[in-house]
């Protein structure tokens, strides 16, 4: 019966399979509930396609003040009914991570680094798939040591580069390497590109987005508890990245991107540039000043979600 009802619906029936979120593992079939233990949701407890199946738009970022800001935000820019301010953390059952859905937006923190963004990436993966969610895009709104640009230079990222600055993700997976690519969508990348130039003084450039695993030694700074290197040995490899086309340092793309590809999502990267990593490594901005660099990712994003939504 299945594959006659399939021919029946034809084209239209294949395309939309296509736009569903795709998991790439089989023992999820086979389970009568999933936990999404971090976010504290699952398939049993919550109805999942109610609650989250007209999200077009999974926005993540690593602090959980900044992803409520930005919640805040959209919701007063797409002007949805209710009070922003009485918004409600979906995840408030478990202090991991914080969740905010305004409209077809969704809001995430996933933490520092590659092992917190990871598990975050696989719930809110399943929790797509589950929720029988189409055409989302994802997008990692965050911060960044610049290389070679001003202090609140937004990059949107080309490629995510490990610390050889190849495009790819290394997982251990049963004690074996597991390597991944990372090329992230090019498309909206230049479209995110294109806005930015809509918006006033707001200086964007593509590059690519070094990820890696430790913000002080792990990314060549020489004002850690440990540095073993010197600030002649420091400039080089900076040096070394810019030839290789690296913008921006941060410490979680790599896998962002690596797990969105897999699962065939379309996804984009973010980040404001803190300071320029040529000129230092402490960040000697006042408050006041970063506050507003950590809001030109959520200004871009915003406008791409409202130039999307038709809204303008
Ligand atoms: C950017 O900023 C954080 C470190 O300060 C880290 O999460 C990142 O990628
Ligand atoms: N986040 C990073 O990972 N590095 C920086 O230099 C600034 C913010």
């Amino acid at each position: 019966m299945a594959p006659i009802l399939l021919n029946c619906m034809g084209n239209d029936h294949n395309d939309y399979i296509k736009q569903l979120v795709q998991v790439k593992n089989p023992n999820l079939d086979t389970m009568e509930e999933d936990i999404l233990y971090h976010f504290n949701l699952g398939t049993k407890t919550h109805n999942l396609p109610e609650m989250f199946g007209d999200i077009k738009f999974a926005c993540v970022g690593g602090s959980a003040n900044r992803m409520k800001a930005f919640a805040q935000f959209i919701h007063k820019e797409l002007e949805l009914p209710g009070n922003p301010e009485e918004i409600i953390d979906i995840c408030e059952g478990t202090d991991r991570y914080c969740m905010y859905k305004v409209g077809p937006v969704l809001s995430i923190s996933h933490g520092m680094g590659v092992p917190s963004i990871s598990i975050m990436m696989h719930e809110l993966i399943k929790l797509l798939h589950h929720a029988q969610c189409r055409d989302v895009v994802l997008l990692r709104l965050g911060t960044s040591g610049g290389v070679g640009l001003a202090p609140g230079t937004v990059v949107v990222t080309d490629k995510a580069v490990d610390y050889s600055f190849r495009a790819q993700f290394e997982q251990v997976v049963l004690g074996k390497v597991i390597t991944r690519s990372t090329e992230l969508d090019e498309g909206v990348a230049n479209e995110l590109l294109q806005c930015s130039s809509e918006l006033q003084n707001f200086p964007t450039v593509i590059g690519n987005t070094m990820c890696t695993h430790d913000f002080y030694e792990g990314q060549g700074r020489l004002d850690g508890a440990l540095c073993s290197f010197s600030h002649e040995d420091k400039l080089e490899y900076l040096r070394k990245a810019y030839d290789a086309g690296v913008r921006n340092i941060e410490m979680e793309s790599t896998v962002f991107a690596a797990m969105c590809r897999v699962c065939g999502l379309k996804a984009a990267v973010v980040c404001v540039a803190l300071l320029n990593r040529f000129d230092g490594d402490q960040i000697t901005s006042t408050h006041d000043v970063l506050v507003e660099y950590q809001q030109r990712p959520q200004v871009l994003v915003c406008h791409f979600i409202k130039k999307r939504l038709g809204l303008i």
